[in-house]
């Protein structure tokens, strides 16, 4: 039998040599967990250093509390089911009920203490993407600790020393278990709560998926030839609207754990790169873009002023990024009189139907049989027709009366009159 007295001199010795404090283990805190894929309202802080909170897309911040000087979070690594758009369910692997996981905030200076508990079929870890931290806190498995056995809950505890913003993922079976959509955010608030104060501030990761049609569990060794590009493992028209008032700052922070990169693309204003994974970038090294490319295992911070009002285009600027699942693998049949052929394919292929004779866009309008869950090429409706679209794309929409803290759908953007591209009519 231990006493209490040595059992605390044993944790605390433990914790000096900046090892796991078995004890903490005595009392695990609360985890979390939600079923839904709708955005969350910010997490204000409720203790600890005041910061202003994110808001994830399609996603939420894992509550966390305060444990003798320390910020004591509960990450749970599970099986989960990911509405990935309305029509479109997958089954993944993720965190706290989601794929994603919920989005991590602490800030500078803190004592992050975070229990990991795998309820995976197999082992796994978690890596903290960007933050330095003693090696043995780093989460690669076999090289700086055991890997977590299915059942078991470890423990990781570093002191965030510097802020931006950083990622959490899996460094064992990587292949499989991110391809299962195992990824979180990681955001370090600054200590001075005015230091880049912005006045909305938006985080997204990117993920790939290869889902056949009609099928919900992802092909794990797929390195290239994925046909879900998601954010949040949310496709268009899943995706949330970044909303926000006209005049604010902006920030969104993006990360990549896709195998390609990402030229992500925003209409109707320009941005600049404020932030990378490996902190704050000084304002005489900043340039402004339309287009920021982020590349594979890599995050960027950009800020802008929401100047313009209306509905913004932000997308990917690969075009087979804004496309689902069925828009893969389709044969070119642009000017081919499909009518020859058409009757000797439907023996073959009963229900076969003409498609791409004149290029695709009919694909946006077309409701064609689709096996189910799965999402057509081209899908979602604007104001003005279909918007063809898929994947990684969402609207930005800038609203003048849009109150401060209200993320709610504003609705089409009301053009001003004579404002509206229009048919010439000699
Ligand atoms: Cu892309």
């Amino acid at each position: 039998m231990t006493s209490r007295r040595e059992f605390i001199t044993r944790a605390g010795a433990a914790l000096g040599a900046g090892m796991v404090a078995r004890s903490a283990l005595a009392a695990l805190p609360e985890s979390p967990s939600i079923d839904s894929a709708a955005m969350q309202p910010p997490l204000i802080p409720h203790a600890g250093r005041p910061y202003n909170p994110v808001v994830t897309l399609n996603s939420w911040t894992l509550p966390w509390r305060m444990n003798n000087g320390w910020k004591e979070f509960h990450l749970t690594a599970e099986p989960v089911e990911r509405e990935m758009a309305p029509g479109m369910t997958a089954r993944l692997w993720g965190y706290n009920g989601q794929s994603p996981g919920p989005t991590i905030e602490c800030v500078e200076g803190d004592k992050v203490r975070i229990f990991v508990t795998n309820k995976l079929p197999e082992h796994t870890t978690v890596h903290w993407h960007g933050i330095l931290l003693p090696s043995g806190m780093d989460g690669v498995g076999g090289l700086s600790q055991p890997h977590i056995p299915a059942g078991k809950t470890y423990v990781y505890e570093f002191q965030v020393n510097h802020s931006g913003t950083f990622m959490y993922h899996p460094h064992a079976d990587e292949m499989v278990q991110m391809a299962m959509g195992m990824m979180g955010f990681l955001v370090v608030h600054p200590k001075d709560i005015n230091f880049m104060k912005v006045d909305r501030d938006f985080c997204f990761l990117m993920s790939g998926f290869d889902i056949e049609p009609g099928t919900m569990t992802p092909r794990v060794n797929t390195m290239l030839d994925f046909n879900l590009w998601a954010w949040n493992s949310r496709v268009f028209p899943g995706i949330d609207h970044l909303v926000c008032g006209l005049g604010e700052r902006v920030r969104v922070r993006m990360g990549n754990l896709t195998m390609t990169n990402h030229p992500i693309h925003i209409h109707g204003l320009k941005f600049e790169v404020t932030g990378t994974d490996g902190g704050w970038v000084r304002p005489e090294a900043r340039w402004p873009e339309v287009t920021s490319d982020v590349a594979i295992g890599q995050m960027r911070a950009i800020e802008f002023d929401a100047d313009a009002p209306g509905d913004w285009a932000m997308h990917c600027h690969k075009s087979h990024h804004t496309m689902n699942a069925m828009g893969h693998d389709v044969p070119n049949m642009i000017g081919v009189d499909q009518r020859v052929v058409q009757d000797s394919l439907r023996k073959l292929l009963p229900g076969y139907m003409m498609m791409g004779e004149r290029g695709m866009a009919d694909m946006g309008e077309m409701v064609m049989p689709l096996p189910d869950n799965t999402l057509p090429m081209m899908t979602g409706t604007g104001p003005f027709g279909p918007i063809e679209m898929g994947g990684m794309f969402t609207v930005l929409k800038i609203r003048e009366n849009q109150a401060p803290d209200d993320y709610s759908d504003p609705g089409w953007y009301q053009h001003p009159p004579g404002t509206v591209a229009y048919e010439y009519k000699p």
